[in-house]
Formats: C-alpha cells, sequence, structure tokens
C-alpha cells in the first residue's frame, strides 16, 4: 500500500473512531493514539526521508491535511459532547420555580418572657427605666442593702448558691436596684425604674417552686410618693394583665425591706369573686407583695429617708403565667416542650 493510500485509511478510520466515539475521554484516548508522538501520523511524517524529492512534497502536504482534518473533527466532536453533557446534567438538575415552599415553623416568646415583655412596655410606657442588672451578686447588695443583716432569719429562705462567701446568685433583682438608688441624683427628679430578670433559690423544685425563677420588681424613690401612689400602679398592672374589670386588695404583710408591707390580691378572673376552686372561695388570687421602701434601705443606699420616700413591689411573671393560664406545675415552663410552649401564641 502506498503512503497516499495508507494516510487516506488513516484519515477514515480516525474519522469513523471519533464519530462513534461516547465521551470526551474517548475522543482524548483517539487523539493521542492517532497524533501522538507514537502514533501512525507521526511515523509516516518520519518516514519522509526514505521518500524520492517528488514524492515528499505531497506526501507532507497531505498529511499535514490529514492531521488538520482529524484535529478538527476531534475538537469539534468534544465541543458537541461537552455540551450534550452539560445539557443532560442541566435536564437532570432541573429546579421546578412552581414548587410551594417549605413553611418555616415560627416560634414565639417563651410565656414566661412574654408576661416579662408586657410588664416592661406597660412600665416604660409610664417612664420607668428597665435595669437588667448580673445574675451573680454581692451579699453586700443582695442582703445587706436590703435590710438582711447576717443571722436575719428571713435569710434562711432566701439561702442561695454561693459562688464565693460573699459573692452569690442573686435571690432577688433587688440588687441591682439598690445599685441605682446609689447612683442616682435625685436633685434631678425620682427614681422609677423596674428590674427583670432570673433569680436563684436553694429550693427544692416540686410543683410551686423551682431553683431558677423570675422576678419583676419595681421601685419608685422621690418627694411626696404614696401608698395611694402604689395601689394605683398595681391597679394598672393587674388590669394590663388580668383583664380590666379586676380589682386589686392590699392585706398587710411583712418584708424586711419595707414597711408599712402589703400582699396584693386581684378579684378571681376566673369566678369574678364569687368563690371558686381556683380561687380557694375566697374570690381573691394572690399575686404579689409590695410597701413602702423601708428608711434603713433608703439610708443603706445614700438616700435621705427624711426627704426621700417611695414604694416597691416584687412579683414573679412564672407565678403570674400559672395563674394566667391555669398551669399547675412551675417545672412545666422548664422543660421545653414545643407541644407545651406552643400553646402560648401571643398571636391566638
Ligand atoms: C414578693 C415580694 C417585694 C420588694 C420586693 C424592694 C426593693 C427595694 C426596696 C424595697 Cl430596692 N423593696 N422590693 C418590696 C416588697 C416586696 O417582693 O413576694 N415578691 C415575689
Amino acid at each position: 500500500m502506498g503512503v497516499k493510500e495508507k494516510l487516506e485509511d488513516l484519515l477514515k478510520q480516525g474519522i469513523e473512531e471519533i464519530n462513534t466515539s461516547q465521551d470526551v475521554k474517548a475522543v482524548e484516548e483517539i487523539r493521542v493514539k492517532m497524533l501522538g508522538k507514537k502514533g501512525p501520523l507521526t511515523a509516516v511524517l518520519r518516514g519522509m526521508k526514505d521518500l524520492s524529492k517528488e514524492e515528499r512534497p505531497l506526501v507532507g502536504k497531505f498529511a499535514n491535511q490529514v492531521r488538520d482534518e482529524l484535529t478538527t473533527a476531534i475538537d469539534e466532536k468534544r465541543a458537541s459532547l461537552a455540551s450534550a453533557m452539560l445539557n443532560a446534567k442541566l435536564a437532570a438538575e432541573t429546579v421546578d420555580v412552581t414548587l410551594p415552599g417549605r413553611p418555616v415553623v415560627q416560634g414565639q416568646p417563651h410565656v414566661i418572657q412574654q408576661i416579662i415583655d408586657q410588664l416592661v412596655d406597660l412600665f416604660s410606657a409610664m417612664g420607668y427605666q428597665v435595669a437588667v442588672g448580673d445574675e451573680v451578686e454581692q451579699d453586700e447588695y443582695n442582703f445587706e442593702r436590703l435590710n438582711l443583716p447576717k443571722d436575719h432569719p428571713a435569710r434562711d429562705m432566701q439561702d442561695t448558691f454561693y459562688v464565693t462567701p460573699q459573692v452569690l446568685m442573686r435571690t432577688q433583682t433587688s440588687p441591682m436596684q439598690a445599685r441605682m438608688m446609689e447612683t442616682h441624683d435625685f436633685s434631678k427628679g425620682p427614681l422609677k425604674m423596674i428590674s427583670p430578670g432570673k433569680v436563684y433559690r436553694r429550693d427544692t423544685d416540686d410543683a410551686t417552686h423551682s431553683h431558677q425563677f423570675h422576678q419583676v420588681e419595681g421601685l419608685v424613690v422621690g418627694e411626696h410618693v404614696t401608698m395611694a401612689d402604689l395601689k394605683g400602679t398595681l391597679e394598672v398592672v393587674a388590669k394590663t394583665l388580668f383583664g380590666d374589670q379586676l380589682e386589686v386588695r392590699l392585706r398587710p404583710s411583712y418584708f424586711p425591706f419595707t414597711e408599712p408591707s402589703v400582699e396584693a390580691d386581684i378579684t378571681c378572673f376566673n369566678c369574678l369573686g364569687k368563690g371558686c376552686a381556683i380561687c380557694k372561695q375566697t374570690g381573691w388570687i394572690e399575686v404579689l407583695g409590695a410597701g413602702m421602701v423601708h428608711p434603713n434601705v433608703l439610708k443603706m443606699s445614700g438616700v435621705d429617708p427624711d426627704r426621700y420616700g417611695g414604694f416597691a413591689f416584687g412579683l414573679g411573671p412564672d407565678r403570674f403565667a400559672m395563674i394566667k393560664y391555669g398551669v399547675e406545675d412551675i417545672r412545666d415552663f422548664y422543660q421545653n416542650d414545643v407541644r407545651f410552649l406552643s400553646q402560648f401564641n401571643q398571636k391566638g
């Protein structure tokens, strides 16, 4: 077979192989096989030195033509295979943009946080500051400044988690209020504040006790602050949280940091005062403790008790939530069971 025929065969065979190849890898193998250093075309070109002077340019020209045709065929095939692959991939990965989205489950603040938020909104609207404070406090602020000296019997029921002998997990939010009284400039006007947050007590957890719970305390100190102001304020709180038709009743009580001290009841929202199981037939439900700030408490924070006075109250959002929603076990609030918690949806 002459060199020309050999080249023609090579071209025919190459084109056929290229046309029938199925993927880019196969095309690349053909290129290496046909056009590579060890391939038949290179062999023909190497053999040119044995050809006659007349034949050499003709064969050379034809060999170049064969190489160009094969190269073009390979490039075209490679491009068409690559675009076919891309099309197949695009078809397989089709996104149906008309599919409806998966709904995102919308949560809500914890029911206790909802109560705190309501109180924060209410008191902010009445011009109170909101001061949160730290959960780790000094004995000095948690007890001493609130008229609870060492060995005071009321310390026992509040005995708590000590970090060091002088540092503890706060048993009430009042230490923040003592700090605010200490720094407030009373010549510029009264101090009006609430202090919401977590508090800790060395209680054994049961249906009505948790070693960690919440408190919102309120404090107003200034000139001419009276017990009538306290009662009016508590009425606003009760009506906002439990309903407009409810009344507030104050009963004498005792707290070391207030004198006089009171316990506040609201009309039972269930029977509206007639007497039922929820209010134990009394027609009233106890909701919080309050009183007029004890002169010693004012003095210890550097406030002159002959010039300034005020009221304070402390309430438990946990207890408020239990009363409002009829929850019988405080521990339910802390177990984080969404089936329980999602019942208290603000949006109804
Ligand atoms: C309750 C009773 C109360 C206070 C808290 C208070 C704070 C300062 C001064 C005076 Cl800085 N008093 N707080 C007063 C009366 C009662 O809490 O049973 N809380 C759940």
